[in-house]
């Protein structure tokens, strides 16, 4: 690659993570960022030229070889420019895919996770079996650590969760086992149409040697009818579920039990099929089903995903600040109603990224208890319901549900919608959420 001029376009996480393996290669590059303060400037190698804001069509496009962060939409009209002109752009995931088929890794398996929803619940989860089950395994990409951080030829195992941001620009991975979770509306303000949103999601079962679908989401299924395939599902196909003389609900194998769900550490019908996702995932890098069980007996999920946070007054307070979609809140409320003796009270709003509503409503009309809605899209979402009520800010809700809440109640954040609008990102608005419930006095007056 040495011989091509590359630019790295983007400084934040991902930005920084591909400049320093560019560098280690011994490539000259460099960078560009729209913003005038972009994040990893402090940590850029003083060697390496970074141009700042308004991105310049001609310049840009003079390079071979452009990777883009999954910030930048690939529609970006200096990157048309840029392909037009003839220049290749590539984004983070590329790279590393073409870093793992080197002999250096070779021995090395591959799990790719994508998907709306439930993409972090797995791939930790599956991070967990594969530390339980004593392989050498490396867990990043859209969760958190960029993939190129994560390379390392010890490493015996690559779990990798995929934005649909990072798949346009992926082409080479060849991932030993690939899953779409599920699919529903989200990034609708990146997105000309959903199908757009579907196909680049899709794009990762062209990558794999196996796919993983959701027998319940037809848009998941693959459409290469060749493809190498296996299935999660609530029935007691593949994997799926099996209910006992007894009513007791098991995860199964092949019409199989494995485990009541009663064992599971998380909670919700939602995580019954992450629960299955990893099993099915892990089966096929070869881990045992002994260790996977045990890890779904012990592990509790990631915080701002359902997390439980206080009881208060016999009124349970759960947090689930990361549903930032429709899908999301569905799933959240739909799965732990069941749960529950009382009513469930629900807060929601934020920036809804462009998201149709109306979607909400049935969902809505089944929520016995109080429904408050706050944020830019708070008076859209209020509007699919006649009895919620806006607030201006999340400890009004607070406060207002308190003061109602009954004995066997359930209150939850699942905002449906991002927090940019109020909060630096999910966690800091689950975060404040968590301090106003833990300062809630123990009876009220
Ligand atoms: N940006 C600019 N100008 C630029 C470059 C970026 O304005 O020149 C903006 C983008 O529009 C975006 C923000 O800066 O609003 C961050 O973009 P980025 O591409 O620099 O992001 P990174 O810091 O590299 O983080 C990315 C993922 N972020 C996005 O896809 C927006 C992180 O996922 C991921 O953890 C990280 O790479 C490591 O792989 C975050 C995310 O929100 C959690 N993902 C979306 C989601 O889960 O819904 C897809
Ligand atoms: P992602 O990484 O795809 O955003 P997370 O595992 O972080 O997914 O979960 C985000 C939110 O999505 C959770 O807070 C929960 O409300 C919802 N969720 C989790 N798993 C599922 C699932 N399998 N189907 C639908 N919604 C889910």
């Amino acid at each position: 690659m040495s011989n091509q001029q590359i630019a790295v376009l983007g400084l934040g996480e991902t930005g920084l993570s591909c400049v320093n393996f560019l560098l280690k290669q011994g490539d000259q590059v460099t960078v560009f960022d729209t913003r005038q303060n972009p994040p990893g400037e402090d940590k850029l190698d003083g060697s390496v030229k970074l141009f700042k804001g308004e991105l310049s069509f001609e310049l840009l496009a003079k390079f071979d070889l452009i990777i883009a962060s999954p910030g930048i939409a690939l529609a970006t009209p200096a990157l048309q420019f840029a392909l037009a002109k003839g220049c290749e752009i590539i984004g983070d995931i590329e790279l590393f895919a073409r870093e793992l088929s080197k002999p250096a890794y070779r021995h090395a398996k591959l799990v790719t996770i994508s998907g709306s929803n439930g993409k972090s619940t797995v791939t930790s989860l599956l991070g967990e079996m594969a530390v339980a089950a004593k392989v050498k395994v490396a867990v990043g990409g859209n969760i958190g650590i960029p993939a190129l951080d994560l390379l390392d030829p010890e490493i015996d195992l690559y779990i990798l969760e995929l934005s649909s941001f990072q798949l346009e620009t992926t082409f080479s991975l060849n991932a030993d086992i690939a899953t779409i979770l599920n699919i529903s509306e989200d990034h609708m303000d990146r997105y000309d149409s959903y199908a757009q949103y579907t196909a680049a999601k899709h794009r990762l079962y062209k990558q794999c040697k196996m796919a993983l679908y959701n027998r319940d989401d037809k848009l998941t299924h693959p459409k290469d009818h060749l493809i190498n395939k296996t299935s999660f599902g609530f029935d007691k196909c593949a994997y799926g579920l099996l209910t006992a003389a007894d009513k007791q609900i098991f995860l199964a194998k092949n019409g199989s039990p494995i485990l009541a769900v009663k064992n599971l550490t998380l909670s919700g019908k939602h995580n019954w099929m992450n629960a299955l996702a990893a099993l099915a995932l892990g089966e096929a890098v070869g881990l045992s089903e002994t260790d996977m069980l045990t890890t779904l007996q012990e592990y509790s999920g990631l915080p701002h995903r359902c997390e439980f946070v206080a009881e208060i007054n016999h009124v349970r307070w759960i947090n689930d600040s990361k549903a930032t979609n429709i899908g999301a809140a569905q799933a959240a409320l739909e799965g732990l109603s069941e749960t529950i003796a009382g009513k469930v009270h629900v807060i929601l709003g934020g920036d809804g990224k462009g998201a149709d509503f109306s979607e909400l409503a049935p969902v809505l009309k089944e929520i016995q208890g109080m429904i408050f809605c706050f944020g830019v899209d708070g008076p859209e979402i209020a509007a699919q319901n006649k009895r919620a009520l806006l607030v201006e800010t999340l400890d009004q809700a607070v406060d207002k549900i308190f003061t109602t809440a009954q004995a066997g109640d359930l209150v939850i954040l699942s905002p449906a919608c991002a927090s940019l609008d109020m909060y630096k990102n999910f966690m800091q608005r689950g975060e404040h959420f968590k301090r106003l419930v833990r300062a809630l006095p123990a009876s009220r007056n």
